[in-house]
């Protein structure tokens, strides 16, 4: 039991966060197909996230994440058909956008909004 206890503290020291915080990572899975995007859930808490693309269309696909109003955009490279990728990050509270930029994809409908929350 005590040695539980210290094992749980070590590991919220290494992930610097404070005890009410640690966590396993929230999980969103994105379906990409042509041409369209599918979110498994449309708002997930915030901090560290498992995000996981499947490919179920028929031609390469990758996918973009970019919180709104930033600048920096988080990458999943291109996925063939049938493929699983995944992509482990940390999210900030706020409304992001998602898209595939392969030419012409996110016109066609490869794209979709995501909110990130402070708490359930
Ligand atoms: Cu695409």
């Amino acid at each position: 039991m005590a040695r539980a206890v210290v094992a749980a503290t070590v590991l919220v020291a290494v992930l610097g966060t404070v005890p009410g915080e640690a966590r396993a990572p929230a999980r969103l899975m994105v379906q990409a197909d042509e041409y369209s995007l599918l979110l498994s859930r449309q708002s997930i808490v915030r901090g560290p996230a498992r995000i996981q693309y499947i490919n179920r269309g028929e031609d390469p696909h990758d996918l973009k994440l970019q919180r709104s109003g930033g600048t920096h955009a988080i990458s999943i490279s291109e996925t063939r058909p049938g493929a699983l990728a995944q992509a482990n990050v940390s999210l900030r509270t706020g409304r992001y956008r998602l898209w595939c930029s392969l030419p012409d994809h996110r016109a066609l409908g490869m794209r979709a909004k995501l909110r990130v929350r402070r708490g359930r």
